[in-house]
């Protein structure tokens, strides 16, 4: 078992009234592929819990934020989908806020997929502790990298070097944060009086209404919905004045902030999603017992289908994602079941999967040598594969889409 801290308080609102809902037991590091199969990866326990108080859904344990971002596997730029919404993205945040020689600070700014995409009329930094993920942005779009974790301190050093920003951004990273209230104190630091505080985030009512349990796992220590997001930001007298919903990574929240009273009229959007919020029980504890039972049921209704699938031919994964070694993991399976995993990401392929120790191979091998049935572990990606693989298809190959719904298709 690998080390790991527990919180006794809400990392939000310092509330004791923690609620435990869903227990997936001992998990590897979804990113931490192993170079031979008989290496083990190191497990720690995944509990969920439920904030009584501020309703802020997060991990009770936490793994070292060092020892899963310093090296690191996920590149954005490696799912093509991706480049593609980050660069919709980056123009709009440019029509609606930046104007020439703005500075734009993005914390988690991964391989460069948004700030490259940026015009050059603006001065981009990014911020990201994953020095070999760094390398490419600095290589590939000649970007400024701080290759640090962002806290309170890199944000006064960023703020010194380069000004305060008209646009602070962290997609897939607020969600990732241990100290919550030193990032918002970062946050604070950074922003311009009337700058803008971007995020995204997987949106926490399309988990529960999807069942999309994989997505939990140690490098996502929060699943944000509005109201706790709300509090967070208040605290350092921010106000988010829009949200968007968008459907990357099984659906996510685009959230727009400033300081309160800032230039930016609230839309009525933030209101309509609060209310949904509301109605769907997200501040009551009886949801996430309920999610919970669902996990349960979901577990065995997968693991049948796929032994019933193996026994009738070969079984390959199809996108070495972390979502993927949630669900194979916490499900049991492994390559007695499941031949090997293909992923588009050079740093992923010819290693074993963590927990699993299911070979990842390049795209090629799902070429050269086709399953009979391709468990979609990129289920995010669904529409974008199904279209790709249309003459694995055509000739008689049957995907498994594990989510949101079950299905072969
Ligand atoms: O927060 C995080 C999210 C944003 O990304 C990170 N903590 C970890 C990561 O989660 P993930 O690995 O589940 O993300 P993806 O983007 O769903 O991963 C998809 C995987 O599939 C990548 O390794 C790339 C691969 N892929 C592929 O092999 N063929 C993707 C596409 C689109 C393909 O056609």
């Amino acid at each position: 078992m690998g080390n790991y801290d527990s919180i006794t308080t809400c990392r939000i609102c310092r509330s004791g009234e923690l609620f435990g809902f869903l227990d997936l037991g001992d998990l590897p590091a979804v990113n931490d592929f192993q170079d031979s199969p008989t290496d083990v990866a190191q497990t720690y326990p995944l509990e969920t819990v439920f904030c009584k108080d501020c309703n802020h859904v997060q991990l009770r344990n936490t793994v070292a934020r060092a020892t899963l971002f310093e090296n690191y596997t996920y590149f954005s730029s490696a799912s093509d989908p991706m480049v593609d919404h980050f660069g919709d993205y980056a123009d709009t945040i440019t029509d609606r806020f930046l104007t020439a020689d703005d500075l734009v600070v993005e914390i988690g700014s991964n391989d460069g997929i948004l700030l490259g995409q940026l015009p050059d009329k603006v001065r981009a930094v990014g911020v990201e502790p994953a020095h070999n993920v760094a390398k490419v942005a600095e290589r590939e779009h000649d970007l400024d990298v701080i290759t640090e974790m962002f806290d309170s301190d890199v944000a006064s050093r960023v703020e010194t070097k380069y000004g305060r920003a008209a646009a602070v951004l962290a997609n897939n990273v607020v969600g990732h944060v241990d100290d919550l209230r030193d990032f918002a104190v970062g946050v604070d630091t950074l922003l311009a009086d009337d700058g803008v505080f971007v995020l995204e985030v997987p949106y926490l009512v399309d988990l529960l209404n999807d069942g999309t349990f994989d997505t939990m796992y140690h490098e996502h220590i929060s699943y944000f919905c509005i109201r706790p997001m709300a509090t967070l930001l208040d605290q350092r007298g921010l106000e988010i004045f829009d949200v968007e919903r968008q459907p990357v990574h099984g659906g996510s929240i685009r959230v727009y902030a400033q300081r309160r009273g800032g230039p930016h009229d609230r839309t009525g959007y933030v209101d309509d999603l609060t209310t949904l919020e509301r109605h769907m029980g997200l501040a009551d504890v009886e949801t996430y017992d309920r999610f919970a039972n669902q996990i349960e049921q979901y577990r065995e209704r997968l693991t049948g289908l796929l032994e019933a699938l193996a026994r009738q031919g070969t079984v390959a994964g199809y996108g070495a994602s972390a979502k993927g070694n949630v669900l194979l993991n916490y499900c049991g399976l492994d390559s007695e079941t499941i031949d090997y995993i293909v992923d588009t990401t050079p740093a992923k392929q010819n290693t074993y999967a963590p927990g699993t120790a299911i070979p990842v191979e390049p795209p090629s091998k799902f070429q050269e040598h086709p399953p009979d049935y391709a468990l979609l572990l990129a289920w995010n990606y669904t529409d974008a594969i199904l279209a790709k693989e249309t003459e694995f298809r055509e000739a008689g190959g049957r995907f498994v889409i594990p989510q949101p719904k079950l299905d072969v298709v």
